[in-house]
């Protein structure tokens, strides 16, 4: 018999049985899944003192231009994205925005229940996991294996491993290869004013719907979930009377906050309990998602059913039963969003 089944024929029997009444049996269910919840927990979310999710700094930082020890070649670095990542689809985005799909390589990776991480979907260098990858690239390395991985395929190693420093990469290093080099998302003159969108929409919304999700207290929950719709309110706002979050031109600040604007509704409303509105329901950020989305070249990097299957299906402590909702369709990210009449020379951008 199946070990399922015979847990199921145990709890059956023991549910008749006359010595263990259903409320002592509640009790050690409660307890032993607690604590097998604590365990998984601290295992997928590193946490404080608070019961608060903290994330681990991503280790490999180098990076590619003509003065640096990686220069910029066609062909030669390849990025590797699960496409349920809010932090891989950054890269995607930009890649497409930039025209970089014939010089920088994807390689997919998909999530492993039994593995507990990501497995390459090609098995490249003969590694299965990305954890072997890591390995290939530092073979002491001992943190998380993540995506998106900037991977340098000359040295077989790994470039960089954070999103934030990888889209900049992507936004200039390769213009000699580009098909839009002149589109920069990154200018000088909105630098400042892109960081100071980044330095609050990452801890309260980026991150934050994490830290919804991975908070392993109420009271860390509780601070998570003000900290993000107070920010989501204010980027509302600030929407109402100009296009992006810069103004009249899309910038590295929207890219960055579409990622996870994208998959609220989907799934950090339901499963990380963000569930005080949807982003559909806000005036300004549901038309501004739409027209992110409708961006040339977005919609192709975008495919919520794989991310309502890998979240839903893969995070087992949140969700252990694997159930993936039926709900959003998605049907309505071609509705007019009406936002061109913000901008006019963002019209004329497409
Ligand atoms: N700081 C990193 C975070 C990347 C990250 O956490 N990626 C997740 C997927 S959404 C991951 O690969 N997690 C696997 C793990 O933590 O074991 C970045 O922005 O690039």
């Amino acid at each position: 018999m199946a070990p399922y089944r015979q847990a199921q024929a145990l709890l059956a029997q023991l549910k008749r049985g006359r010595s263990l009444p259903p409320g002592a049996l509640i009790r050690l269910g409660r307890w032993v899944w607690t604590a097998m919840w604590q365990i998984m927990m601290s295992e997928l979310a590193p946490r404080d003192c608070e019961g608060a999710y903290v994330r681990p700094e991503s280790q490999f930082r180098c990076w590619i231009g003509s003065n640096h020890p990686y220069p910029p070649e066609a062909g030669r670095y390849r990025l590797y994205v699960g496409m349920s990542c809010p932090w891989a689809h950054r890269t995607l985005v930009v890649r497409a925005l930039k025209g970089l799909e014939q010089t920088v390589p994807v390689s997919l990776v998909v999530p492993s229940p039994e593995d507990g991480g990501w497995v390459l979907e090609r098995g490249d260098y003969g590694c299965r996991r990305l954890a072997d990858l890591y390995r290939r690239a530092e073979p002491d390395y001992a943190g998380r294996a993540t995506v998106p991985v900037l991977w340098d395929e000359r040295t077989q190693t790994i470039v960089n491993n954070e999103s934030a420093d990888i889209i900049r990469i992507l936004n200039s290093a390769f213009d000699a290869f580009a098909a839009h080099p002149e589109r920069d998302l990154y200018p000088p003159e909105l630098q400042a004013a892109i960081e100071e969108w980044n330095t609050a929409i990452y801890p309260a919304v980026n991150n934050g719907v994490y830290r919804c999700g991975f908070a392993q207290t109420q009271q860390a929950y509780d601070r998570a979930c003000s900290e993000l719709f107070a920010q989501l309110d204010a980027i509302d706002r600030a929407l109402a009377n100009q296009r992006y979050l810069c103004g009249d031109r899309l910038t590295l600040a929207d890219v960055r906050l579409f990622t996870t604007l994208f998959r609220f509704d989907a799934v950090y409303f339901g499963l990380f309990k963000c569930n005080r509105r949807r982003i559909r329901d806000y005036p300004h950020l549901g038309p501004y998602l739409r027209d992110l989305y409708q961006c040339p070249g977005i919609a192709e990097t975008c495919d919520l059913e794989r991310v309502k299957q890998d979240y839903y299906g893969n995070l087992f402590p949140l969700n252990p039963g694997g159930i993936v909702p039926a709900g959003p369709d998605g049907s309505d990210w071609n509705e007019p969003h009406g936002r061109q009449a913000l901008s006019a020379a963002a019209a004329s951008q497409g």
